[in-house]
This record gives structure tokens, sequence and C-alpha cells, in this order.
């Protein structure tokens, strides 16, 4: 029927192929790059991450954290708390009362098949401050930007500083983050390069057809990181799709 509505002599499988991923906490987003598939994953407090996705990989949720490196996380698990919705949220570093702690130390964990994170925003060390006093939303200040979306930006693009790259929104910070993959688009290389801050929670990233803009969705309501590094729900462009070109 396809084939004699659209004039087509081969109408090719439309069924995509089943991806076994496990060990993903929050992941808002997926990208092929060549025939790489990249995605992002929200941590808890710490380490959103940057992961090469891989049929069977284990991303390590709840047991280890970005790298599997007991910095500034422990399993735990809210499972037995009464009124858990109410519970106080686990910060890294103090364990709320009546939270059971399942496992110290990351190492402590043995997965099948486990699969590191490519790069992380932000891994921090044991007995980092969770805890800044000028923090009215306190979780904003925290070292994560929560990932919300991910875009890859080709080779042949024609914004040549953005050539072959990666471009991830964070929502709490109101940043693009650039992460440059090496030739071949197997790896993340170099350093997180950041762009267009603004005073905006930032929700989704698209590349225009033609390669040279840049759309960015932002939200209607939050906190985001003020440029003072304080927390503020005052936003610059709410609801809005802010549009980027290359001069
Ligand atoms: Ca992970
Ligand atoms: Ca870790």
């Amino acid at each position: 029927m396809f084939a004699d509505l659209f004039g087509l002599a081969i109408v090719k499988s439309l069924v995509m192929p089943c991806l076994n991923l496990n060990g993903l906490r929050n992941p808002q987003g997926m990208v092929y790059a060549g025939d790489k598939l990249f995605g992002i994953d929200q941590g808890p407090g710490t380490d959103d991450e940057i992961n090469l996705m891989e049929v069977g990989g284990n991303y390590g949720w709840p047991h280890i954290v970005g790298y599997q490196d007991n910095q500034a996380y422990r399993y735990v698990n809210y499972s037995t708390v009464e009124n858990c919705a109410n519970a106080p949220m686990y910060d890294g570093t103090t364990v709320p009362e009546g939270v059971k702690v399942e496992a110290q130390k990351e190492t402590d964990a043995k997965l099948d098949n486990f699969k590191e994170p490519m790069k992380t925003f932000y891994t921090v060390p044991n007995g980092y401050n969770f805890h800044d006093p000028k923090c009215n939303g306190e979780y904003v200040c925290w070292p994560t930007v929560a990932t919300t979306s991910i875009a890859y930006y080709p080779k042949d693009g024609k914004i040549k500083e953005f050539q072959n790259s990666l471009l991830v929104t964070g929502v709490k910070t109101g940043t693009l983050y650039r992460l440059p993959l090496d030739a071949d688009a197997k790896q993340v290389q170099g350093e997180v390069v950041t762009h267009f801050r603004t005073d905006n929670r930032y929700r989704m990233v698209l590349v225009s057809p033609d390669t040279s803009k840049i759309y960015v969705a932002t939200d209607n309501a939050g906190y985001i990181m003020g440029k003072d590094s304080v927390p503020t729900k005052e936003m610059a462009n709410k609801g809005a799709i802010l549009v980027f070109e290359a001069k």
C-alpha cells in the first residue's frame, strides 16, 4: 500500500532495533554521531554524564554514579522510609534519618558489562560542601548542570568552531556545553567548552538543517543559577526559542 501511495519501489523497514541498556537514572536524550550513539544521564547530586551507548551496557545506577571512584556518593535506599516523598534529599554527604545505606563504596559493586561515562558534569571529591549558605534553592548549587538534551553538530557544518561536536543543554545554568569529538567521532576529547550563557533554563537544543543556526528552547518556570552564583527564578526569556546564528 505504501509503495502505491508514495510511488516507492521499495519500502524500508520502519522497525528500530531494540536497545538493551541498564543502569540509567534520568536519561533525557540520545543522538547519533556517525554510527555511534551518545546519551546524557542526570546524576543525583553530582556526575551528570555523557555516555557512549552500547547494547547490553550497564551504566551503573544506583550502584555507581559517574566513575567507579568512591567519590561523594553512597548507594542509599529510600524504599523503606515512611513518608518518602517528604524525606530530605540525600546530597552525597549526609544520609537522612531512616534512609538505608546499601553500600558505602562504589567499588563494592561488581556489575556485568559496566560502562563508565566519557565525561561528567561534574565529579567532586569526598567532603565536598553541598550546603552553600547563600544558596536558597540548594540543589541548584550542587555540582550538576541538569542535562536536558543532546545534539550533534556535523563535521561539515557551517560553524567551523562547532564542527564534529556534541551539544548539551544544562537546565540549571543557562549554558550550552560543547564537547569536541575525535576524528572518528568515537570519543569525547579535550575540555568541555561553554557557550550562550543567559539567564534561562535550557531545555532542548537543535541544529538547523543548513547548520547555520543553533536553536535552544527555554523553560517557563523553575530555578536557575544567576550570574552572581545565587539561585533565582528570574529568567530573561521564559518559554521561548532562542536562535543563535554565526556572523
Ligand atoms: Ca553512569
Ligand atoms: Ca563515582
